[in-house]
Formats: C-alpha cells, sequence, structure tokens
C-alpha cells in the first residue's frame, strides 16, 4: 500500500517513521527535547507563583496569567511527550524506532488548540503590566483574542494538510499569517505606548520584550513550515527536520512563555519600585 493511502492526514512525522523510521540519536533527541519543554514549564510555575510579592498588587494578574499558562503548557507538553514515545516503537530487526501499530499517530494538534488558551493569556498579560497612552484598552484586547483566535484555528485546519496537500497547507497557511501579522501590528503600538510612561529601567524590559516577541512568535510559522525547509513543493521526509520541529517547538515555547513572563515580572518590579513598592527594602516581603 502506498505511504498516502495508509497514513492519509497524518503529519510528517509518522511518514518518516514509516518509511524510513528514525535513529537511537533522532528518536531520544525528540523524547528529550519535549521532556525538557515540560520540566522547564514546572520550574516557570515555582518562579511566578514564588515571584508574586515583588510586584505591587495592580501587576500581580501578569503573574496569575503566567501560572495559567504553564499549567497548561506543562499538561499539554507531558501529553505530546507521551504520544511521541507511544507512536514509535523500537524495531529490532532495523535497529530503528518505526511507526507502530495499535498505537495513536503522532500529532501536533494538541498544540494548536493549547494555544487557543495560552495565545490570548500571552497577549493579555502585557496588558496588565504597561499603561497604554492612546489606545484603547479593551479595543486592543478584542483584536488581540479575535486574530489570535483566527490564527490558531486557521493554521489547525491547515497543518492537517501538510503532507497530502501543498496547496491548501500554503493558503491557510497564508490566511493564518494575515492574523498574526495584525497581532504584531497591535503589540508593536503596546510596546511603543508602553514604553513612554515607564520609568528608564522598565524600558530596558519592555524594549527586550519586543524583540523576543519578534524572534519566539515567528518559530511557530518555522515549525509549521518545517516539512518544507528543503524549498521544494514536495515534502521532505527527514529524521532531521522531524528533530528540528521537536526543538524548534521547545525554544519557542521555552522564549515565548517563561523567559517573555521572566521580563515581564522585571518590568514590573521596577515600575513597582518607581510607585514606592520596593519588595527589596520591606520587611516580611515574600
Ligand atoms: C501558524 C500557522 C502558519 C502561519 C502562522 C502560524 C502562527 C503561529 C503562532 C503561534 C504562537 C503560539 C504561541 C503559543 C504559546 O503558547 C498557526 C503556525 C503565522 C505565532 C505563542
Amino acid at each position: 500500500m502506498d505511504l498516502i493511502d495508509s497514513l492519509g492526514n497524518a503529519t510528517f512525522e509518522n511518514y518518516v517513521g514509516m518509511e524510513s523510521g528514525f535513529t537511537e540519536m533522532a528518536y531520544q533527541m525528540s523524547a528529550h527535547v519535549l521532556t525538557l519543554g515540560y520540566a522547564i514549564m514546572l520550574a516557570g510555575l515555582l518562579y511566578f507563583v514564588l515571584t508574586i510579592k515583588t510586584v505591587a498588587p495592580k501587576y500581580r494578574i501578569s503573574s496569575v496569567l503566567s501560572v495559567v499558562v504553564m499549567i497548561s503548557a506543562f499538561l499539554l507538553l507531558l501529553v505530546q511527550q507521551q504520544n511521541w514515545t507511544g507512536a514509535m516503537v523500537y524495531d529490532a530487526d532495523s535497529a530503528r524506532y518505526v511507526l507502530g501499530s495499535g498505537n495513536d499517530l503522532f500529532n501536533n494538534g494538541y498544540r494548536y488548540l493549547n494555544w487557543l488558551i495560552d495565545v490570548p493569556m500571552l497577549l493579555f498579560q502585557i496588558l496588565f503590566v504597561v499603561t497604554l497612552t492612546k489606545s484603547d484598552f479593551s479595543s486592543i484586547r478584542n483584536g488581540f483574542w479575535f486574530s489570535g483566535t483566527a490564527m490558531i484555528l486557521t493554521g489547525y485546519v491547515g497543518q492537517f494538510y501538510e503532507v497530502t496537500n501543498p496547496t491548501l497547507f500554503f493558503v491557510w497557511g497564508f490566511i493564518s499569517t494575515i492574523f498574526f501579522v495584525h497581532i504584531l501590528y497591535l503589540m508593536k503600538k503596546v510596546i511603543t505606548e508602553g514604553k513612554e510612561g515607564a520609568p528608564p529601567k522598565a524600558q530596558k524590559y519592555i524594549g527586550a520584550i519586543w524583540t523576543l516577541f519578534l524572534f519566539s512568535w515567528m518559530l511557530y510559522p518555522g515549525a509549521y513550515l518545517m516539512p518544507y525547509l528543503t524549498f521544494t513543493l514536495e515534502p521532505a521526509f527527514s529524521e532531521a527536520l522531524v528533530v528540528g520541529r521537536h526543538i524548534t517547538y521547545t525554544v519557542a515555547d521555552v522564549s515565548s512563555k517563561v523567559i517573555y513572563g521572566i521580563l515581564l515580572t522585571l518590568a514590573a518590579q521596577e515600575m513597582s519600585k518607581a510607585e514606592g513598592y520596593d519588595y527589596e527594602n520591606m520587611e516580611n516581603a515574600l
């Protein structure tokens, strides 16, 4: 039977698993990097709980949103890791990990649905730290929510076609990108206005948040495009690209959720100090 007939809309990881299988290194690196991801989310969870009182009460909702993101990402990445180790089984004859039969196939779809929670939370979070000088809070919030949801749902549909129908894959990916550009536009506005009224040290962190935001959010479309990064119109069934996708997602997740949340905490600490809430010089501060 043809690979496409037996695997249909499955993502390209499964095709590699069935066509050539994975070497020990490719299989284990994937498993380890997924484990690293959920371990970091748990560490991040502790950081955001333990530092909540280092910022003035009005900024604490940002830490609470980080806690929500850490818990949902921890659960998702745990499931994702088990999905990987469950889908691929060791085959002693070929000395490779191959796609097993009888188990679920490997799928990234859970990630997309998890983003439905995390993307709005991450976008709202910054609105509780910075003060907008011109824009209206609720119109930015609604724009973030609308475009965030639309970007994810259109991408979710597209990723099912990454092997079977490149045209649909690129069309849905393109529609998703339009919403992504809208999010970038809104975020740039929030950063520019947010910087205006902030104390100098906080301004430095807000500037760093913009760089981090651009870098980390761009990695997600990069992971979407992974099977086509050989620049042909056929998806490449390469184990290096599979490992590359796991690594890209992990770097993106750690940067866009954990490091982003830490930078927001640091900015909020500086703003708190400027407003007279200085946790470093408080008794029983923690
Ligand atoms: C998709 C589809 C292809 C085009 C674009 C995409 C963008 C995805 C982004 C996701 C961000 C996710 C985050 C998750 C945190 O938990 C949907 C892959 C542009 C930007 C930050």
